[in-house]
Protein backbone atom coordinates (compact mmCIF):
# COMPACT_ATOMS: atom_id res chain seq x y z
CA UNK A 1 0.00 0.00 0.00
CA UNK A 2 1.57 3.23 -1.13
CA UNK A 3 -0.44 5.39 1.78
CA UNK A 4 1.62 4.04 4.99
CA UNK A 5 5.86 3.66 5.37
CA UNK A 6 6.57 -0.15 5.76
CA UNK A 7 9.96 1.18 8.50
CA UNK A 8 6.77 0.73 11.37
CA UNK A 9 7.63 4.10 12.93
CA UNK A 10 4.40 6.20 13.73
CA UNK A 11 4.21 9.75 12.11
CA UNK A 12 2.10 11.84 13.78
CA UNK A 13 4.17 15.09 12.92
CA UNK A 14 1.54 16.26 10.48
CA UNK A 15 -0.84 15.25 7.90
CA UNK A 16 2.26 16.42 5.28
CA UNK A 17 3.75 13.21 5.66
CA UNK A 18 0.99 11.47 3.51
CA UNK A 19 2.13 9.43 0.53
CA UNK A 20 -0.13 8.92 -2.55
CA UNK A 21 -2.24 6.25 -3.15
CA UNK A 22 -1.87 3.50 -5.92
CA UNK A 23 -4.67 4.67 -7.29
CA UNK A 24 -2.98 8.34 -7.50
CA UNK A 25 0.59 6.66 -8.68
CA UNK A 26 -1.63 5.07 -11.40
CA UNK A 27 -2.87 8.40 -12.32
CA UNK A 28 0.29 10.23 -12.18
CA UNK A 29 1.46 7.75 -15.10
CA UNK A 30 -1.59 7.92 -16.90
CA UNK A 31 -1.74 12.00 -17.15
CA UNK A 32 -2.35 13.26 -20.66
CA UNK A 33 -0.06 16.77 -20.27
CA UNK A 34 0.41 19.94 -21.69
CA UNK A 35 2.57 23.41 -21.49
CA UNK A 36 0.51 24.91 -18.40
CA UNK A 37 2.15 27.94 -18.87
CA UNK A 38 0.40 28.04 -22.56
CA UNK A 39 -2.58 27.01 -20.57
CA UNK A 40 -2.37 23.64 -22.21
CA UNK A 41 -2.31 20.24 -19.55
CA UNK A 42 -5.72 20.00 -19.96
CA UNK A 43 -5.11 17.51 -16.80
CA UNK A 44 -4.48 20.47 -15.12
CA UNK A 45 -7.60 22.21 -16.78
CA UNK A 46 -9.78 19.76 -15.67
CA UNK A 47 -8.65 20.03 -12.15
CA UNK A 48 -8.86 23.64 -11.94
CA UNK A 49 -12.32 23.22 -13.07
CA UNK A 50 -13.30 20.67 -10.68
CA UNK A 51 -11.88 22.93 -7.96
CA UNK A 52 -13.86 25.94 -8.96
CA UNK A 53 -16.42 24.30 -9.02
CA UNK A 54 -16.47 22.36 -5.78
CA UNK A 55 -15.98 25.98 -4.05
CA UNK A 56 -18.72 27.53 -5.66
CA UNK A 57 -16.48 30.30 -7.67
CA UNK A 58 -15.28 31.27 -11.14
CA UNK A 59 -11.81 29.99 -11.31
CA UNK A 60 -9.05 28.18 -10.10
CA UNK A 61 -5.16 27.87 -9.92
CA UNK A 62 -2.69 25.05 -9.14
CA UNK A 63 0.17 25.89 -7.35
CA UNK A 64 3.24 24.38 -5.64
CA UNK A 65 2.59 24.69 -1.96
CA UNK A 66 0.17 26.54 0.53
CA UNK A 67 2.81 28.81 1.50
CA UNK A 68 3.14 29.97 -2.57
CA UNK A 69 -1.06 29.71 -2.53
CA UNK A 70 -0.77 32.27 0.23
CA UNK A 71 1.69 35.14 -1.15
CA UNK A 72 0.24 34.69 -4.52
CA UNK A 73 -3.13 35.39 -2.72
CA UNK A 74 -1.77 38.15 -0.97
CA UNK A 75 -0.30 40.05 -3.43
CA UNK A 76 -2.80 39.29 -5.73
CA UNK A 77 -5.56 40.93 -3.05
CA UNK A 78 -3.65 44.19 -2.47
CA UNK A 79 -1.00 46.15 -3.20
CA UNK A 80 2.12 47.18 -2.06
CA UNK A 81 2.30 48.89 1.85
CA UNK A 82 -0.93 47.77 2.58
CA UNK A 83 -2.29 46.48 5.83
CA UNK A 84 -3.50 42.78 6.25
CA UNK A 85 -5.59 41.44 9.53
CA UNK A 86 -5.18 38.61 10.36
CA UNK A 87 -5.29 35.74 13.45
CA UNK A 88 -1.92 36.16 15.72
CA UNK A 89 -1.61 32.52 15.00
CA UNK A 90 -2.11 31.94 12.08
CA UNK A 91 -0.04 30.15 9.88
CA UNK A 92 0.41 33.27 7.32
CA UNK A 93 2.26 35.35 10.38
CA UNK A 94 4.06 32.29 11.93
CA UNK A 95 5.70 29.76 9.62
CA UNK A 96 5.76 31.51 6.28
CA UNK A 97 9.20 33.05 6.57
CA UNK A 98 7.69 36.57 7.16
CA UNK A 99 7.05 36.85 3.25
CA UNK A 100 4.03 38.64 3.82
CA UNK A 101 6.40 41.62 4.13
CA UNK A 102 10.13 40.09 2.57
CA UNK A 103 8.06 39.61 -0.46
CA UNK A 104 4.67 41.22 -0.34
CA UNK A 105 5.79 44.59 0.93
CA UNK A 106 2.20 44.11 3.03
CA UNK A 107 1.89 44.93 7.07
CA UNK A 108 0.70 42.05 8.76
CA UNK A 109 -1.27 43.61 11.95
CA UNK A 110 -2.15 40.65 14.23
CA UNK A 111 -5.60 39.93 16.14
CA UNK A 112 -5.48 37.31 18.85
CA UNK A 113 -8.85 35.03 17.89
CA UNK A 114 -10.77 32.94 20.10
CA UNK A 115 -10.15 28.92 19.59
CA UNK A 116 -8.71 30.78 15.95
CA UNK A 117 -11.66 32.44 15.12
CA UNK A 118 -11.52 36.63 15.18
CA UNK A 119 -14.16 38.46 17.01
CA UNK A 120 -15.61 41.04 13.95
CA UNK A 121 -15.88 43.69 16.65
CA UNK A 122 -11.95 43.29 16.70
CA UNK A 123 -11.62 42.90 13.19
CA UNK A 124 -13.27 46.45 13.14
CA UNK A 125 -11.37 47.87 15.42
CA UNK A 126 -8.16 47.00 13.86
CA UNK A 127 -9.09 48.75 10.26
CA UNK A 128 -7.44 52.52 10.08
CA UNK A 129 -9.38 55.27 9.18
CA UNK A 130 -8.46 57.04 5.99
CA UNK A 131 -6.09 59.38 7.32
CA UNK A 132 -2.71 60.74 5.18
CA UNK A 133 -0.93 59.17 8.51
CA UNK A 134 -2.21 55.34 8.17
CA UNK A 135 -1.46 52.34 5.97
CA UNK A 136 -4.55 51.15 4.02
CA UNK A 137 -6.34 48.21 5.58
CA UNK A 138 -6.97 45.99 2.57
CA UNK A 139 -7.51 42.66 3.88
CA UNK A 140 -8.39 40.03 6.45
CA UNK A 141 -7.46 36.82 6.26
CA UNK A 142 -8.77 33.70 8.15
CA UNK A 143 -7.82 30.37 8.93
CA UNK A 144 -10.13 26.96 8.73
CA UNK A 145 -9.31 24.94 10.09
CA UNK A 146 -7.44 26.62 12.27
CA UNK A 147 -3.76 24.83 12.60
CA UNK A 148 -1.95 26.29 15.79
CA UNK A 149 -5.59 26.43 17.76
CA UNK A 150 -5.74 22.64 17.21
CA UNK A 151 -7.47 22.36 13.94
CA UNK A 152 -10.82 24.33 15.18
CA UNK A 153 -13.17 24.92 12.83
CA UNK A 154 -14.35 28.50 11.92
CA UNK A 155 -18.23 27.95 10.83
CA UNK A 156 -20.16 29.30 8.00
CA UNK A 157 -22.06 31.74 10.43
CA UNK A 158 -18.89 32.97 11.85
CA UNK A 159 -17.32 33.60 8.11
CA UNK A 160 -20.52 35.08 7.15
CA UNK A 161 -20.51 37.56 10.85
CA UNK A 162 -16.56 39.06 9.07
CA UNK A 163 -17.22 39.22 5.79
CA UNK A 164 -20.16 41.82 6.50
CA UNK A 165 -17.35 43.75 8.09
CA UNK A 166 -15.22 43.26 5.34
CA UNK A 167 -18.15 44.19 2.53
CA UNK A 168 -19.04 47.71 5.03
CA UNK A 169 -15.17 48.36 4.48
CA UNK A 170 -14.93 47.83 1.31
CA UNK A 171 -12.29 44.76 2.22
CA UNK A 172 -11.53 41.65 0.79
CA UNK A 173 -11.93 38.72 3.23
CA UNK A 174 -9.51 35.49 2.19
CA UNK A 175 -9.19 32.12 3.78
CA UNK A 176 -6.26 30.39 4.15
CA UNK A 177 -8.15 27.13 3.45
CA UNK A 178 -5.34 23.98 3.77
CA UNK A 179 -7.72 22.03 5.85
CA UNK A 180 -11.10 23.28 4.71
CA UNK A 181 -12.30 20.29 3.81
CA UNK A 182 -11.50 18.53 7.36
CA UNK A 183 -13.71 21.22 8.47
CA UNK A 184 -16.56 21.03 6.05
CA UNK A 185 -16.59 17.28 6.78
CA UNK A 186 -16.60 18.09 10.75
CA UNK A 187 -19.39 20.17 10.23
CA UNK A 188 -21.21 17.52 8.14
CA UNK A 189 -21.43 20.38 5.84
CA UNK A 190 -20.91 21.20 1.95
CA UNK A 191 -17.72 23.27 1.55
CA UNK A 192 -19.30 25.56 -0.57
CA UNK A 193 -21.11 27.12 2.97
CA UNK A 194 -17.58 27.61 3.96
CA UNK A 195 -16.33 29.16 0.81
CA UNK A 196 -19.32 31.26 -0.22
CA UNK A 197 -18.75 34.11 2.02
CA UNK A 198 -14.85 34.99 1.36
CA UNK A 199 -13.77 36.43 -1.70
CA UNK A 200 -11.02 33.92 -1.93
CA UNK A 201 -9.04 31.09 -0.42
CA UNK A 202 -6.89 28.05 -1.36
CA UNK A 203 -6.63 24.47 0.17
CA UNK A 204 -4.03 22.06 0.54
CA UNK A 205 -3.88 18.70 -1.63
CA UNK A 206 -0.97 17.87 -0.45
CA UNK A 207 -1.68 17.06 3.16
CA UNK A 208 -4.94 14.95 4.38
CA UNK A 209 -5.66 14.67 0.82
CA UNK A 210 -2.62 13.04 0.06
CA UNK A 211 -1.60 14.12 -3.09
CA UNK A 212 2.07 14.56 -3.33
CA UNK A 213 2.01 18.14 -3.94
CA UNK A 214 -0.40 21.10 -4.15
CA UNK A 215 -2.64 23.65 -3.51
CA UNK A 216 -5.25 25.22 -4.90
CA UNK A 217 -6.19 29.09 -5.09
CA UNK A 218 -9.87 30.18 -5.41
CA UNK A 219 -11.75 32.75 -6.40
CA UNK A 220 -13.62 34.90 -9.51
CA UNK A 221 -12.15 35.01 -12.83
CA UNK A 222 -9.86 38.79 -12.74
CA UNK A 223 -8.80 37.90 -9.17
CA UNK A 224 -7.60 34.31 -10.70
CA UNK A 225 -5.92 36.00 -14.00
CA UNK A 226 -3.94 38.12 -11.47
CA UNK A 227 -3.03 35.46 -9.23
CA UNK A 228 -1.65 33.68 -12.49
CA UNK A 229 0.66 36.29 -13.49
CA UNK A 230 1.84 36.80 -9.56
CA UNK A 231 2.59 32.83 -9.90
CA UNK A 232 4.55 33.16 -12.51
CA UNK A 233 6.65 36.01 -11.42
CA UNK A 234 6.80 33.93 -8.21
CA UNK A 235 8.42 31.66 -10.37
CA UNK A 236 5.59 28.87 -9.42
CA UNK A 237 4.61 28.51 -13.63
CA UNK A 238 5.00 24.82 -13.73
CA UNK A 239 4.90 23.86 -17.44
CA UNK A 240 3.88 20.17 -17.55
CA UNK A 241 2.11 20.21 -14.11
CA UNK A 242 -0.58 17.23 -15.13
CA UNK A 243 1.60 15.16 -13.46
CA UNK A 244 0.50 17.05 -10.09
CA UNK A 245 -2.86 17.82 -11.00
CA UNK A 246 -3.24 14.30 -11.96
CA UNK A 247 -3.86 13.03 -8.17
CA UNK A 248 -5.28 16.16 -6.87
CA UNK A 249 -8.38 15.14 -9.34
CA UNK A 250 -8.42 11.81 -7.37
CA UNK A 251 -8.30 13.50 -4.21
CA UNK A 252 -11.32 15.33 -4.73
CA UNK A 253 -13.19 12.57 -6.02
CA UNK A 254 -12.17 10.18 -3.52
CA UNK A 255 -10.43 11.11 -0.70
CA UNK A 256 -12.29 13.78 1.24
CA UNK A 257 -14.86 11.79 2.97
CA UNK A 258 -12.61 9.27 4.95
CA UNK A 259 -11.02 12.60 6.36
CA UNK A 260 -13.68 11.39 9.31
CA UNK A 261 -11.48 8.64 9.84
CA UNK A 262 -8.98 10.43 10.81
CA UNK A 263 -11.01 12.61 13.25
CA UNK A 264 -12.33 9.84 14.98
CA UNK A 265 -8.72 8.66 15.23
CA UNK A 266 -7.52 12.26 16.37
CA UNK A 267 -10.71 12.10 19.56
CA UNK A 268 -9.59 8.48 20.31
CA UNK A 269 -6.24 9.93 20.77
CA UNK A 270 -7.03 13.20 22.72
CA UNK A 271 -9.33 11.18 25.37
CA UNK A 272 -6.05 8.26 25.50
CA UNK A 273 -3.97 11.22 26.45
CA UNK A 274 -6.25 12.88 28.71
CA UNK A 275 -6.60 9.90 31.00
CA UNK A 276 -2.57 9.67 31.41
CA UNK A 277 -1.09 11.26 34.22
CA UNK A 278 0.75 14.59 33.77
CA UNK A 279 -0.67 15.58 29.99
CA UNK A 280 -3.45 18.04 29.45
CA UNK A 281 -5.49 18.41 26.55
CA UNK A 282 -8.40 20.57 25.99
CA UNK A 283 -10.63 17.97 24.36
CA UNK A 284 -12.86 21.42 23.39
CA UNK A 285 -10.35 22.04 20.51
CA UNK A 286 -9.97 18.87 19.30
CA UNK A 287 -12.61 19.06 16.27
CA UNK A 288 -10.62 17.38 13.39
CA UNK A 289 -7.58 15.91 13.27
CA UNK A 290 -4.79 17.98 15.10
CA UNK A 291 -4.53 16.84 19.16
CA UNK A 292 -2.34 19.59 21.36
CA UNK A 293 -1.30 18.36 23.95
CA UNK A 294 -0.06 20.61 27.25
CA UNK A 295 3.06 18.58 29.08
CA UNK A 296 3.82 20.91 31.67
CA UNK A 297 3.02 18.31 34.74
CA UNK A 298 5.79 15.75 33.59
CA UNK A 299 8.20 18.63 34.36
CA UNK A 300 10.02 18.16 30.98
CA UNK A 301 9.96 20.74 28.10
CA UNK A 302 8.46 19.59 24.52
CA UNK A 303 12.00 18.86 22.90
CA UNK A 304 12.92 16.25 25.58
CA UNK A 305 9.59 14.25 25.33
CA UNK A 306 9.37 14.00 21.04
CA UNK A 307 12.64 12.36 21.65
CA UNK A 308 11.45 10.03 24.09
CA UNK A 309 8.34 9.42 21.61
CA UNK A 310 11.13 8.96 19.00
CA UNK A 311 13.16 6.62 20.61
CA UNK A 312 10.23 4.45 20.89
CA UNK A 313 9.03 4.40 17.11
CA UNK A 314 6.51 7.80 17.54
CA UNK A 315 6.77 10.82 15.90
CA UNK A 316 5.48 13.98 17.09
CA UNK A 317 5.87 17.47 16.35
CA UNK A 318 6.66 21.15 18.84
CA UNK A 319 3.93 23.38 19.50
CA UNK A 320 5.46 25.39 21.86
CA UNK A 321 8.21 24.67 25.00
CA UNK A 322 5.41 22.98 26.60
CA UNK A 323 2.74 22.44 23.45
CA UNK A 324 3.25 18.77 21.40
CA UNK A 325 1.12 18.15 18.31
CA UNK A 326 0.13 15.40 17.31
CA UNK A 327 -1.72 14.89 13.89
CA UNK A 328 -3.82 11.73 12.12
CA UNK A 329 -4.11 11.14 8.32
CA UNK A 330 -4.54 8.56 5.72
CA UNK A 331 -2.08 5.12 7.12
CA UNK A 332 -2.87 5.90 10.44
CA UNK A 333 -5.55 3.24 12.39
CA UNK A 334 -7.01 3.02 14.96
CA UNK A 335 -4.34 0.45 15.88
CA UNK A 336 -1.61 2.53 15.46
CA UNK A 337 -3.33 5.26 18.12
CA UNK A 338 -3.41 2.50 20.78
CA UNK A 339 -0.01 1.41 20.10
CA UNK A 340 0.83 5.37 20.27
CA UNK A 341 -0.88 5.74 23.65
CA UNK A 342 0.94 2.56 25.49
CA UNK A 343 4.50 4.25 23.98
CA UNK A 344 3.20 7.64 25.52
CA UNK A 345 2.27 6.45 28.69
CA UNK A 346 5.42 4.68 28.88
CA UNK A 347 7.64 7.70 27.78
CA UNK A 348 5.21 9.86 30.67
CA UNK A 349 6.25 7.58 33.45
CA UNK A 350 9.75 7.49 32.45
CA UNK A 351 9.86 11.69 32.77
CA UNK A 352 7.74 11.41 36.02
CA UNK A 353 9.88 9.23 37.61
CA UNK A 354 12.44 11.70 37.41
CA UNK A 355 10.82 14.78 38.26
N1 LIG B 1 1.45 23.52 7.73
C1 LIG B 1 2.51 22.61 8.13
C2 LIG B 1 3.69 23.38 8.72
O1 LIG B 1 4.08 24.40 7.89
C3 LIG B 1 3.42 23.94 10.08
C4 LIG B 1 1.96 21.59 9.08
O2 LIG B 1 2.67 20.60 9.31
O3 LIG B 1 0.85 21.76 9.60
N2 LIG B 1 -1.64 26.92 5.77
C5 LIG B 1 -1.81 26.09 6.80
C6 LIG B 1 -2.97 26.27 7.71
C7 LIG B 1 -0.89 25.05 7.03
O4 LIG B 1 -1.06 24.25 8.08
C8 LIG B 1 0.20 24.90 6.14
C9 LIG B 1 1.25 23.84 6.37
C10 LIG B 1 0.33 25.79 5.07
C11 LIG B 1 -0.61 26.81 4.91
C12 LIG B 1 1.48 25.73 4.10
O5 LIG B 1 1.39 24.65 3.25
P1 LIG B 1 2.70 24.07 2.51
O6 LIG B 1 3.40 23.23 3.52
O7 LIG B 1 2.14 23.29 1.37
O8 LIG B 1 3.52 25.24 2.06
Amino acid sequence: MAGIRRSGIIDLRSDTVTLPTEEMLEAIRGAELGDDVYGEDPTVNRLEEMAAKKMGKEAALLVPSGTMANLVSLISNTKKGDCVILEAESHIYWYEVGGISAIAGLIPWPIRGHMGALDPKDVEAAIKPRDIHFPETMLVCIEDTHNRAGGTVITPQQIEALSKITREYGLRLYMDGARIFNAAVALKIDVRELARHVDNLMFSLSKGLCCPVGSVIVGDSDFIERARKIRKMLGGGMRKAGVIAAPGIIALEKMIDRLEEDHENARLLANGLADIEGLYVDLRRVQTNIVLVDISGLGANSDMFIAKLRERGLLASNHSKTIVRMVTHYGIKREHIEKALTIIEEATRELRSKK
